[in-house]
């Protein structure tokens, strides 16, 4: 130490004030790294670092290192972990009008879930999440859900009576496989590949890129496009993590985040079309141009269900009304 000049002292002394993370937030997400929400939370993560010259940094922990979505959103919640990203469907337990804006064919298009998500009923379900513990920073962009199976290919509803598929751990689809004559087994993403691999269940439904990613292509090679879900993905905030940031810091976070969903929104329609060559090219079997009509109208008992009060009833019209 002692050959070291006062200057050079200073210098360390900077160099490691400037580099260094006063406070490092945890975030959690069930993809790989790689996946368009992963890089998005990561653009998210430099945009915060760069404006806040290094005092705050994000750290995103992909492939379920921290745990499987519903456990990671409670975790979440308590400010065990300070950040999560995922799926409306994984909240509907926790936050009841994500149960509403799971419901199946909801979304006429992609570009409709934007209008939805990007506009005032966007900003009113933001609060839905803050009643609990939680801050919804962005909407990402999670695509179109479809069936995909090991045994056969499905072309109609009557295909679909009685075979066994996974859905995520929620009431909403687990009804929804009812009135399409199916069995549901709700179980966490992280056990879906072995399940269709020892015949515990027949398939699942998802995304062209988690199908692809997940490697569930290579056991269940059956996949119909019929679309039934467009679930928005959020990155939510703990509340307590949230309510250490200054308001300068928050403001930088909430930037950064709505930037990063355009980052990601980009990142996605890409990888929806390079998804879709990889697992056709690998074998998998597209099922296109199915009669959504019938599926659609299987789901009437479901908004039965769901949409009973006053207020669900304005909100899914709003919703419909939306271009
Ligand atoms: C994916 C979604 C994940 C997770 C997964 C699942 O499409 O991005 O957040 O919800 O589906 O089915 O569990």
């Amino acid at each position: 130490m002692k050959f070291l000049t006062t200057t050079a002292l200073a210098l360390l002394a900077s160099a490691g004030i400037a580099g260094a993370c006063e406070m490092t937030l945890r975030s959690s997400d069930t993809h790989p790294d790689g996946y368009p929400t992963v890089e998005g939370v990561k653009a998210m993560a430099a945009e915060v670092e760069e404006k806040t010259d290094g005092r705050i940094c994000i750290e995103v922990f992909p492939s379920s290192q921290l745990g499987e979505e519903k456990d990671t959103i409670e975790q979440t919640q308590f400010g065990v972990i300070d950040m999560v990203r995922a799926s409306f469907g994984s909240f509907n337990d926790i936050v009841p009008v994500t149960q509403l804006m799971s419901l199946p064919y909801l979304f006429r298009s992609v570009d409709h879930m934007h209008n939805v998500m990007d506009g005032p009923i966007g900003e009113e379900i933001a609060a839905g999440f803050e009643e609990n513990d939680l801050i919804a920073l962005a909407y990402y962009d999670g695509g179109s859900r479809s069936f995909y199976n090991s045994q056969k290919p499905i072309q109609s509803i009557e295909d679909l009576e009685g075979m066994k598929f996974r859905v995520m751990q929620n009431d909403v689809f687990v009804d929804m496989m009812s009135a399409l004559g199916a069995n549901a087994t709700p179980m966490p993403y992280g056990e879906v590949y072995s399940s269709i691999q020892t015949g515990v269940i027949d398939g699942a439904e998802n995304n062209f890129p988690s199908y692809d990613s997940s490697g569930h292509a290579e056991v269940a090679k059956y996949f119909t496009l019929d679309e039934h879900l467009m679930v928005p993905e959020l990155v939510a905030m703990s509340k307590s993590t949230w309510e250490k940031l200054s308001p300068e810091d928050q403001q930088i976070i909430r930037e950064a985040a709505r930037n990063s969903a355009t980052v990601q929104r980009e990142l996605w329609a890409e990888q929806e079309r390079a998804s879709e060559e990889k697992v056709v090219e690998a074998g998998a079997e597209i099922i296109r141009d199915i009669d959504k009509t019938p599926f659609i109208e299987a789901m009437a008992p479901v908004y039965e269900k769901y949409v009973t009060t006053p207020e669900s009833q304005d909100l899914v019209k709003r919703i419909q009304e939306t271009e």
